[in-house]
């Protein structure tokens, strides 16, 4: 799956939103959808896609997307000193709000066949690519981990 780069999708959403929307709260406005999928397959188990870059500043929210039978765990690592949370969401099938969790957020699990949602703004670049990862023991070693560049 090749992932679009976000700055397309920002430019994008300027172009048709134009400033208005920054209008007092940046990190409200134009929140790009990242999707990031949790499983296991014949080679393993991943984090897909496996590679993320981001910009500092620009507003994303990170889906969380458990399509396993196990549950899983996206541990930011060293990413989770460089961006802000502004929420982490957690619905229902319907999309029934059961929590807004918010506050400083490392680690999230999510439960098998679950989707749970976290609002980040990255505040600060990576000098090279850092790794987010699942740690749950054995997960990290059957390959879940991703590479993270915010510029
Ligand atoms: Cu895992």
């Amino acid at each position: 799956m090749k992932l679009i780069s976000p700055i397309y999708y920002a430019a994008v959403a300027f172009a048709l939103t134009g400033p208005a929307l920054a209008d007092g709260d940046l990190s409200r406005a134009n929140v790009i959808d990242v999707t990031i999928e949790m499983g296991s397959n014949d080679d393993g188990m991943y984090l897909k896609p496996d590679s993320f870059e981001f910009v500092t500043g620009q507003a994303y929210k990170l889906i969380l997307t458990n399509v396993d039978e196990i549950k899983h765990e996206l541990a930011l690592n060293e990413m989770g000193e460089r961006i802000f949370t502004r929420k982490v969401e957690v619905a229902d099938v319907d999309g029934n709000l059961f929590a807004e969790i918010k506050g400083t957020i490392r680690e999230v699990e999510v439960g098998p066949g679950k989707v749970v949602e976290w609002f980040i703004v990255p505040v600060q670049n990576t000098e090279e690519p850092v790794e987010i990862t699942c740690e749950i023991p054995g997960h990290l070693e059957a390959g879940m981990r991703a590479s993270v560049m915010i510029n």
